[in-house]
């Protein structure tokens, strides 16, 4: 019988690749969708027809026991969050309740489908494996270089705490309750289905929309910032790789280089043949009001224990990006109307 995996955040990035990823591997897939008429459904529909979709929402402690217990799966991953980290000073409380507290009713909802009493202690019977979308922005002002498990948190936005707080009580239900539950540290990682908000797909927008004389410049905040940067294609297969894993163990997944915003805008820029000094202006209010300064994995456990390494380089990266959005709006496309899947 195949597998049957859940994934929250199914709308997402990280969710659609993961999608295609296990059923390629033969699993039943099925995704979390909240709202009456989420317009990422449709294209999700679309392109993952193989993908069952049931709505739920990580706001609704109810709605998640219902689905856990209407669709049986092998595998929970944990994808969805508010992941904007300037929205999280915004709507601080809503990250704390999605990003923070959605772990815990996630964590719940599990736990009284699966019949895990308190107290209980040791391994459950006809265990659901559970994946948590832990963040390097939990390291945030870091204390060491590059960061790796043992490395202490210190975050440095609403986002980052609440991600915090998703981690350590993932680590406790395994400890508490014998669950096989893991978190995946992961830096970041992008892709041509990357939110349009983040810094990278900022950036390689912005660089088709002036390459194709559609702009005249693109303002950016703080170019000193450094993080590791990867492909969310390779990042998804480490995900599943934890849930294969003998033991529930947590994992750093990153590339181990860093790059400035600078080095990305100069790299997405020569990639369609400009200079970026001629058209990056740099904006006081895009900087934020706690800034993490750089971000850099060491990835070593993942690689000995469970053969992961990233296969994409930050160049190719940066190229398949300003290469996707040139063909986008070469297309006429509205970039919000833009299926990436
Ligand atoms: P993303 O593209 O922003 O996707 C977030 C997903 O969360 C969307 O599918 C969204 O659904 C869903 N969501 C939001 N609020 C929800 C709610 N109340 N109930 C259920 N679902 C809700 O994020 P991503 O880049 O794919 O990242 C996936 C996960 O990994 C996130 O938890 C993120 O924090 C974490 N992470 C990401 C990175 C990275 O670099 N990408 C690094 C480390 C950790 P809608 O379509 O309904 O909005
Ligand atoms: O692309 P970003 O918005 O990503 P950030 O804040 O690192 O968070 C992402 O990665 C985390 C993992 O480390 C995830 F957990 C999280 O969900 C998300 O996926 O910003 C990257 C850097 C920051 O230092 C920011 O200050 O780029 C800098 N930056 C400079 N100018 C900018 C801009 N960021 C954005 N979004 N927009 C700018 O104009």
């Amino acid at each position: 019988m195949a597998r049957r995996a859940l994934i929250t955040g199914i709308t997402g990035q990280d969710g659609s690749y993961l999608a295609e990823h296990l059923l390629e591997q033969g699993y039943e897939v099925w995704g979390l969708v909240r709202g009456q008429a989420n317009p990422r459904m449709s294209r999700m529909r679309r392109l993952l027809s193989d993908v069952q979709v049931v709505r739920g929402d990580l706001l609704d402690q109810g709605s998640l026991i219902s689905v856990v217990e209407r669709v049986q799966p092998d595998e929970v991953y944990n994808l969805g969050a508010i992941s904007f980290v300037p929205m999280s000073w915004e709507q601080a409380e809503l990250t704390a309740e999605v990003t923070g507290m959605g772990v815990l009713r996630m964590l719940e909802a599990i736990r009284v489908c699966s019949g895990v009493s308190r107290g209980a202690g040791g391994p459950a019977s006809g265990q659901i494996r559970f994946y948590q979308a832990s963040s390097s922005e939990m390291f945030g002002q870091v204390s060491e270089t590059p960061q790796n498990e043992a490395t202490a948190f210190h975050p440095r936005s609403p986002y980052g705490v609440a991600k915090a707080y998703g981690h350590f009580l993932t680590q406790n239900y395994r400890e508490s309750y014998g669950m096989f539950a893991v978190s995946g540290i992961l830096f970041n990682h992008e892709s041509p289905r990357r939110g349009a908000e983040f810094v990278t797909r900022k950036v390689s927008l912005g660089v088709a929309r002036i390459k194709l004389g559609l702009a005249g410049e693109l303002r950016l905040g703080n170019l000193e910032a450094r993080r590791d940067w990867g492909f969310a294609g390779d990042y998804v297969k480490a995900m599943h790789l934890m849930l294969g894993a003998a033991k529930p163990e947590d994992y750093v997944i990153g590339t181990g280089r860093m790059k400035s915003v600078r080095e990305l805008a100069e790299a997405a820029f020569a990639a369609a043949g400009l200079d970026w000094e001629r058209y990056v202006v740099t904006d006081q209010t895009l900087h934020r009001p706690a800034e993490v300064d750089l971000l850099c994995a060491d990835p070593k456990k993942a690689r000995a224990q469970l053969g992961w390494e990233p296969r994409v380089s930050f160049d190719e990266l940066v190229s398949m990006m300003v290469d996707a959005d040139l063909r986008l709006l070469t297309n006429g496309t509205d970039p919000d109307d833009y299926d990436p899947w």
